[in-house]
C-alpha cells in the first residue's frame, strides 16, 4: 500500500486529495495545526466513509513552521510522496501579514524539503505553486515558459518555493515538481476568497438573511476550475518517469463581473442592487489578468479540466443556497419560540 504525506490537509484542496488518493487505495497522513476550536471541517465525513478502509487516514499535529516536527511527522509516516499544500493562502492577507507568510509558504516548504531529503530522498515531493507568480504578467496566457512577476508577499513566497523546489531538484535529484495551479474553486472553498464570498452573500440574500455584498476590485479576470479535478494533476504529475513542473488551468477567463452576473441570474436576482465597492477589500497592487495554458499538462499527464465555468458557479450556488436554508430555518425557529415565550 503506497502511502502519501500532506500538508494543508484541512484545506480545500488538502480534503480533495485526501478523498482522491483514499479511492486510489493510499494510506493518507496529514499534517493538523493545533487549534483552539477543531479545524477539521472539511476531513470529518470522510472518516466516515466507505474510503477510509481500516483507518487509512490518519492525522498529525504538526506545523510548517516547526521543523522538529516535520521530522517526526516524516519519521511516524514514512511516506512515498509529500504533497506539500499547506499555506497562508490569502493573497490580500499577505499584504497584511507578509513576514509571517514568507516564513510559512517560502521557508515553510524550504524545511520540508531539507527534511524529506535528510531522512528519505527517494520521497516523491508535490509542491502547491500558484499562477500568482505571474502576477503582472508578461505574456497571456501564461506556461510553464513565462517568467515570472509577483505582486504580493504570497506570490514573492511562492516564487521563492517554486524555485527551491527547482534547485533540490537539480542539485540533490530529488522527485521534486512545481504544479503551477490556477485559481480552482469548489463548496469547500474559503469564505473570503471573491468565488465563495459571492456565492455565500447571494444565496443568503436570496433568502432574506442579508441584503448587501461589499466587494473590492471587479474588473480583475482571473482561469477558475474545479479543486476536485485539479488535485488528480498533482497526483499524476508523481507518478511521471520524470519529475517536471506543470501549469494546471481552464484555458478561460472571467471577470469578478462575470462570476456575479452568473451567480444571481442563477438565483434570479440583479447584483447591481446589491454589491457595493468597499477601498478595504482592494490590494496595494492587483493581479489583472491571469489566463493558463495548461496544454503540456494534456499532452504529458492526459489531464483535463472536467468541470466548465457554469456548472462551477452552479455546484457553488446550490451548495450554498442548502447552506442559508438550514440557516433560515433555524432563525425562522428561533423566531416562532420568541413568539410563543418560553414554556
Ligand atoms: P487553504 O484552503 O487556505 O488551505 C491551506 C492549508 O494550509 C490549511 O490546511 C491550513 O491549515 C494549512 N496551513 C496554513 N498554515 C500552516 C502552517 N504554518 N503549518 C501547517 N499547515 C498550515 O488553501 P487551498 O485553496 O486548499 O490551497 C492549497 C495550496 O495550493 C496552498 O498552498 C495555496 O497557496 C496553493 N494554491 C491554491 C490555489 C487555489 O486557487 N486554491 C491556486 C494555486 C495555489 P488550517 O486549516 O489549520 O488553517
Ligand atoms: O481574489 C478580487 C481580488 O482572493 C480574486 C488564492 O487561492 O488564487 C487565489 O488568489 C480576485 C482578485 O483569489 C474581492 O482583488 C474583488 O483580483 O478569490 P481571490 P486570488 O487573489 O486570485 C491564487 C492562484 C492563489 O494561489 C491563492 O492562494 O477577486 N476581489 N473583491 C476580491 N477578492 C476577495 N478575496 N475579496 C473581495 O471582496
Amino acid at each position: 500500500m503506497k502511502r502519501a504525506l500532506i500538508t494543508g490537509i484541512t484545506g480545500q484542496d488538502g480534503s480533495y486529495l485526501t478523498e482522491f488518493l483514499l479511492g486510489k487505495g493510499y494510506e493518507v497522513h496529514g499534517v493538523l495545526r493545533r487549534s483552539s476550536s477543531t479545524n477539521i471541517d472539511r476531513l470529518r465525513h470522510v472518516y466516515t466513509s466507505p474510503q477510509n478502509t481500516a483507518g487509512r487516514l490518519k492525522l498529525h499535529y504538526g506545523d510548517l513552521n516547526d521543523s522538529s516536527s516535520l521530522d517526526k511527522i516524516l519519521d511516524q509516516s514514512r511516506p512515498d510522496e509529500v504533497y506539500n499544500l499547506a499555506a497562508q493562502s490569502h493573497v490580500r492577507v499577505s499584504f497584511e501579514q507578509p513576514i509571517y507568510t514568507v516564513d510559512v509558504d517560502a521557508l515553510g516548504t524550504l524545511r520540508l524539503l531539507e527534511a524529506v531529503r535528510r531522512q528519505n530522498p527517494t520521497i516523491r515531493f508535490y509542491q502547491a505553486s500558484s499562477s500568482e507568480m505571474y502576477g503582472k504578467v508578461r505574456e497571456t496566457p501564461q506556461d510553464e515558459n513565462t517568467p515570472f512577476a509577483p505582486r504580493s508577499p504570497y506570490g514573492c513566497a511562492k516564487a521563492y518555493s517554486y524555485w527551491q523546489v527547482v534547485n533540490y531538484r537539480e542539485s540533490y535529484g530529488l522527485f521534486a515538481c512545481n504544479g503551477i495551479l490556477f485559481n480552482h474553486e469548489s463548496p469547500r472553498r474559503g469564505e473570503n476568497f471573491v468565488t465563495r464570498k459571492i456565492t455565500r452573500a447571494a444565496t443568503r440574500i436570496k433568502l432574506g438573511l442579508q441584503d448587501k455584498l461589499f466587494l473590492g476590485n471587479l474588473d480583475a479576470k482571473r482561469d477558475w476550475g474545479f479543486a476536485g479535478d485539479y488535485v488528480e494533476a498533482m497526483w499524476r504529475m508523481l507518478q511521471q518517469p520524470e519529475a517536471e513542473d506543470f501549469v494546471v488551468a481552464t484555458g478561460e477567463c472571467y471577470s469578478v463581473k462575470d462570476f456575479l452576473d452568473a451567480t444571481f441570474e442563477r438565483l434570479d436576482l440583479d447584483w447591481k442592487s446589491h454589491v457595493e465597492i468597499d477601498p478595504w477589500y482592494l490590494r496595494p497592487a492587483e493581479v489583472d489578468l491571469l489566463l493558463g495554458n495548461a496544454a503540456k499538462a494534456r499532452e504529458k499527464l492526459g489531464w483535463e479540466p472536467r468541470t466548465g465555468f457554469a456548472e462551477l458557479v452552479g455546484m457553488m450556488v446550490d451548495h450554498d443556497l442548502e447552506l442559508a436554508r438550514e440557516e433560515k430555518a433555524v432563525q425562522d425557529f428561533r423566531a416562532e419560540g420568541a413568539d410563543e415565550g418560553p414554556s
